[in-house]
């Protein structure tokens, strides 16, 4: 596989539900600021077309902050704009043939909520693993809660780094500590936030004290 840098500290999984796409820019322009390691744009309610457009103008501004740009489910669209890397769950083309279709240098992640569901999306090609969601969320309408215990299982039975997802603030991150997670990824708590770039700095180090895997 090849050597792919990147950074989980701080994953932003954008939601534009509340966003005109000036205001989703000029969210992810403060996120970068304030030090957010990852960006993906995900989409739910949008057609390739609308979805690819906003995919280029979001990596306009990742790219000047060289943060690497992730499209959530659509492989398609993350290779029109020349994406980092896809983010792939259960209901989304099978890992394998993401990485099949990304090729070998791009990044492939995946959601797991099982060991079992892990350990196969990494033998499939997966470069990290999302999981949750931790806590009840009001981002995603369909999701289970995942232990923190599962979590740690999660992270210990495959070589990859993990992310944890899923109704996470500065507050409430606590309950990862002790955890091998190599970052956090959150919507709301930079998607909704009055000033996106302090509430990102202030979320980074947060991480920063709880994580101990890079
Ligand atoms: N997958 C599991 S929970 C979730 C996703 C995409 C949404 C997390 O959003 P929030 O607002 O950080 O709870
Ligand atoms: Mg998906």
């Amino acid at each position: 596989m090849a050597n792919k840098n990147f950074d989980l500290t701080l994953y932003l999984v954008t939601d534009s539900t509340y966003h005109s796409v000036e205001s989703l820019l000029k969210t992810v322009d403060e996120a970068c600021q304030g030090g957010v390691t990852l960006i993906q744009l995900r989409e739910k309610n949008a057609g390739g077309k609308e979805y690819l457009e906003k995919a280029i103008k979001v990596k306009e501004i990742t790219d000047k902050y060289q943060v690497p740009l992730i499209i959530d489910d659509r492989v398609d669209v993350a290779l029109a704009c020349d994406a980092a890397g896809v983010h792939v769950g259960g209901s989304d083309l099978p890992v394998a043939i993401a990485r099949r279709l990304m090729g070998p240098d791009k990044i492939v992640g995946a959601t797991a909520k099982t060991v079992e569901a892990a350990k196969k999306a990494y033998e499939d090609g997966a470069d990290y693993l999302g999981v949750g969601a931790i806590y009840p969320t009001s981002t995603k309408v369909v999701t289970v809660l995942t232990e923190v215990s599962v979590l740690e299982n999660i992270c210990q039975a495959v070589p990859i780094p993990a992310i944890a997802i899923g109704g996470l603030n500065g507050e409430n991150m606590s309950v990862l500590k002790g955890t091998s997670i190599a970052g956090i990824a959150v919507v709301s708590a930079i998607m909704k936030a009055e000033h996106p770039k302090e509430a990102s700095a202030e979320l980074k180090q947060r991480v920063n004290e709880i994580k101990t895997r890079s």
